[in-house]
């Protein structure tokens, strides 16, 4: 019989943990690892062009399926390259597994080649990170690791010395069954007492508005029913969007520096905020006069971006449960209706900015968002590369409950949208998966678009080709600076998309903008959609502090002195004469 070495044992307990494929790359001290997954049913191995990929593939399948996911990275630079993507699945918290190969064990420390030392390079990033210095050591390990991601939900990264993976296993009795693998979620409501005393706050309280987060996501009965005896407006962050927004008759917009004004001024006239499985970090976003308290599963969460009156542990949705029967239903809905008013005519302003004259170039983002809103599927997901995608996602995607939504709300990565396309399609073949891109977080990880051909992942990708990193351009220029080093030179990315074995298509007119997308998102295979987009468009935040306004007028005179007037008369004509 063939002996089991620490490869096998390690995708053994793979199995056992549900995990179905393994993101990476491999090299020498990996070989022992990739050459057990070659052979082995079950597990798959998903190559991918760069190890960040790797890292935001298993972030995003993770986020969707709720379950464990994992990507691995050979010694020194192959597993380096893992690290923004895994503080991108820790921030958003979601459960991955990272297996970092080390270099020969008898050669840690002499400063060998390609020596590194991921057990403290990756602590910042994960809640669990050791390494594996006998094959004795290996089942434990490997399964505290497993329960840490799931348990705790974020990174978790085992390092293994490549030599170690090919010697013969040990050990073998204390491995656990897969029932006692996976740590199941707990239901987390906080105790009588504070559930009274929150809701006193409520039931002492004028008008009230939710403030609600992703912890929200499995919650959207509950919500309702709260929203409806307190008759409140639902302002969400960005993290709240796919399971918040959808058949929500409370719902008033986001706020933040992308959101909109209704969210903004329902934060700001209420007197009491509830926020809900929500860490929204801007604070200059929150009240300052009224009453604020906070439910959050985790603790650390609590009063650390506004000050606070309560703080309770628990889960939305059970919170939610127990806290309705001691509330004092309402009948007086002036407040939601004020802001329910306010959103109907912030929706409406951003809805006519979402069109487009036909011969008259360049296309707007909002109106490219829009007709890609549209024309996908009741059950498409979507990715948003950080930068100006993001802004056009959170205010032109329509959620449903069926549609998904993925980025880096946290980390705030760019060149994330491919990378988490690839890591959803390849666990979702049969679904839609749509990455809006920018031009320059598709160029940043652009090796992946190999990737789609290879791996055969029909992704669409729609590309908004505005030739700059907008989104800092638009900081620029909102903090008075003249916009600089921000240019870029494209190519036709339709034609290098069809010379790599994509379907292409450029599109510069908003006459063609909608065949054009239909006829990307209806290709069986992968396909990209090269859309030439305004260069100067301002996505203004909610609510234009006067610092920003000074810091426009700054930018306009400055912009003047340097000679840059044409860019001034682009500028207005992209957003002023429309
Ligand atoms: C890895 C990384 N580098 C730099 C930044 C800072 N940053 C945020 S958005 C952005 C520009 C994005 O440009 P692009 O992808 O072209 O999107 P656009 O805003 O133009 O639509 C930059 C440089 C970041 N968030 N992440
Ligand atoms: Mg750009």
């Amino acid at each position: 019989m063939k002996v089991k070495t620490v490869a096998d044992l390690v995708v053994d307990t793979l199995r056992r943990a549900g995990v179905e494929r393994v993101y990476g790359l491999p090299g020498d001290s990996l070989n022992g690892l990739t050459n057990v997954l070659r052979t082995s049913p079950g597990v798959e191995w998903v190559h991918v062009r760069h190890e960040e990929t790797a890292a935001f593939a298993a972030a995003a399948e993770a986020h969707m399926t709720g379950r464990l996911a994992v990507c691995a990275g050979s010694c020194g630079p192959g597993n380096t390259h893992l690290i923004n993507g895994l503080f991108d699945a820790h921030r958003s918290r979601v459960p991955v597994l990272a297996i970092a190969a080390q270099i020969p064990s008898g050669e840690i420390g002499t400063s060998y080649f390609q020596e590194t030392h991921p057990e403290r390079l990756f602590q910042e990033c994960s809640h669990y990170c050791e390494l594996v210095s006998s094959p004795s050591q290996l089942p434990r390990t490997l399964e505290i690791a497993i329960r840490a991601a799931v348990g705790q939900r974020g990174v978790a990264v085992v390092v293994i010395p490549g030599d170690l993976l090919l010697r013969a296993a040990e050990n073998l009795d204390v491995m656990a069954p897969a029932a006692a693998l996976l740590p199941p979620p707990p239901v987390v409501r906080p105790a009588d007492a504070e559930l009274e005393a929150l809701a006193r706050l409520l039931d002492g309280s004028g008008k009230i508005t939710l403030l609600c987060g992703r912890g929200c996501t499995h919650a959207h009965p509950q919500l309702m029913q709260l929203a409806e005896a307190l008759k409140s407006p639902i302002v969400h962050a960005l993290g709240g969007k796919e399971g918040v927004e959808w058949d929500n008759p409370y719902d008033v917009g986001m706020t933040g520096l992308i959101g909109f004004s209704s969210g903004y001024q329902a934060m700001m006239d209420c007197d009491a905020l509830l926020m809900l499985g929500t860490d929204f970090p801007y604070r200059q976003f929150y009240p300052t006069g009224a009453r604020v308290a906070q439910v959050d599963l985790r603790p650390e969460n609590l009063g650390r971006r506004t000050r606070i009156e309560l703080g309770l542990v628990g889960d939305v949705g059970p919170t939610i449960e127990a806290l309705l029967p001691r509330l004092a239903a309402r009948t007086e809905r002036g407040h939601l209706d004020a802001c329910l008013a306010q959103y109907k005519v912030a929706r409406a302003g951003l809805d006519e900015l979402a069109t487009g004259e036909p011969g008259r170039k360049p296309i707007h983002p909002q109106h490219l968002t829009r007709i890609v809103d549209e024309a996908a599927a009741d059950d498409a997901v979507f990715t948003a590369d950080v930068g100006t995608p993001t802004i056009w996602a959170a205010r032109y995607l329509t959620m449903n409950g069926r549609r998904r939504l993925v980025g880096s709300w946290t980390h705030g990565s760019m060149a994330n949208a491919l990378p988490h396309a690839i890591g959803i399609q390849a666990s979702f073949p049969d679904r839609q998966v749509v990455a809006l891109c920018g031009d320059g977080g598709l160029a940043m990880l652009m090796g992946e678009i190999l990737s789609l051909v290879q791996l055969r992942l029909p992704v669409k990708l729609v590309v908004y080709n505005n030739s700059t990193l907008g989104f800092v351009q638009m900081e620029m220029q909102a903090a008075g600076q003249l916009d600089w080093g921000v240019d870029l030179q494209n190519p036709d990315f339709a034609a290098m998309a069809r010379a790599i074995g994509l379907h292409g298509v450029r599109v510069e007119d908003p006459a063609d903008l909608e065949a054009a997308v239909r006829e990307v998102l209806d290709h069986p295979g992968p396909a990209l959609l090269d859309a030439v987009t305004a260069t100067q468009e301002l996505s203004m935040p909610p609510h234009l502090a006067a610092k920003e306004a000074a810091g426009f007028s700054l930018y306009t005179l400055r912009a003047l002195l340097d000679g840059r007037g044409t860019e001034l008369m682009d500028l207005a004509k992209t957003n002023l004469l429309r």
